[in-house]
């Protein structure tokens, strides 16, 4: 049986890159809903709604487990979707910020997701978490999205706006957190940016091996020395989105 693997757009790529590197040989059907990206600016009931549509028609394929590789949808709908069907192993985002809190004592964190994401409670309480370690600065950037959506990931105009952005807090970091399964595609542009004594740190390796961990308490992984199949559906019936799923996943 495949997992399912789901993002408001080609975000979530970035995380099943991370899950077919330690778990190759399983298969995959990776659904970005561009039709309906970006969900970082909706309400959370819409984010919900949108979610569960898609693990509706994940079960109808018949996954063995789903991961939300969307920081925003899995703060607006994981721990409803997880009541729901109790028997899915269902793997959420969460922005990184227990690594990029415990690299250094007493350092100053970045957070950068969409405003969604740094607006809900979930994000609140993981940083009531860390914040006596720590200092925590949020960054919201929606329009890298936009970016990364187009398949943009290293042109001028990127890295302008990066630079926009992360201006103010340039020399006074010791972290960033790419809190928004889109932005590990323009992890280079903002490395460059912040230089490479900040630490950039994103959840897709976490959560890929969460991932394998559930299946393996389930006994669910595949055993078979094998390539697996990966299947790209995406919400916008323009081929061209497919096309560039592709194009982003095999990316490095
Ligand atoms: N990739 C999504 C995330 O991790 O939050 C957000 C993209 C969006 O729809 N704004």
């Amino acid at each position: 049986r495949p997992i399912g693997i789901f993002d408001s757009g080609m975000g979530g790529l970035t995380v099943l890159r991370e899950c077919v590197k330690i778990m190759g040989n399983e298969d995959y059907i990776f659904y970005g809903d561009s039709f309906n990206a970006p969900y970082g600016i909706k309400s959370t009931e819409q984010v919900y709604r949108l979610s569960k549509k898609i693990v509706q028609l994940f079960l109808k394929k018949n996954v063995k487990a789903i991961v939300i590789a969307c920081n925003t949808a899995t703060s607006a709908s994981a721990s409803r979707l997880r009541k729901e069907y109790p028997e899915l192993p269902i793997i959420g985002l969460e922005p990184a910020l227990k690594p990029a809190v415990l690299h250094k004592k007493n350092s100053t964190v970045l957070v950068m997701a969409t405003p969604l994401t740094l607006k809900e409670k979930k994000f609140e309480n993981l940083m009531n978490r860390f914040e006596d370690q720590a200092k925590i600065i949020k960054l919201p950037a929606p329009d890298l999205v936009e970016f990364v959506e187009r398949g943009e990931i290293d042109t001028p105009e990127l890295k302008k706006y990066l630079r926009s952005i992360l201006n103010p807090y340039l020399g006074n970091i010791d972290a960033v957190v790419l809190g928004c399964t889109h932005f590990p595609f323009a992890k280079r542009a903002i490395q460059q940016i912040v230089g490479n004594d900040v630490y950039v740190v994103d959840g897709g390796a976490g959560a890929a091996r969460e991932l394998r961990r559930l299946l393996e308490d389930k006994n669910e992984c595949r055993k078979e020395n094998r390539i697996g199949k990966i299947e790209f559906l995406n919400s916008n019936p323009d081929p061209q989105e497919i096309e560039l799923s592709k194009k982003l996943f095999e990316l490095d």
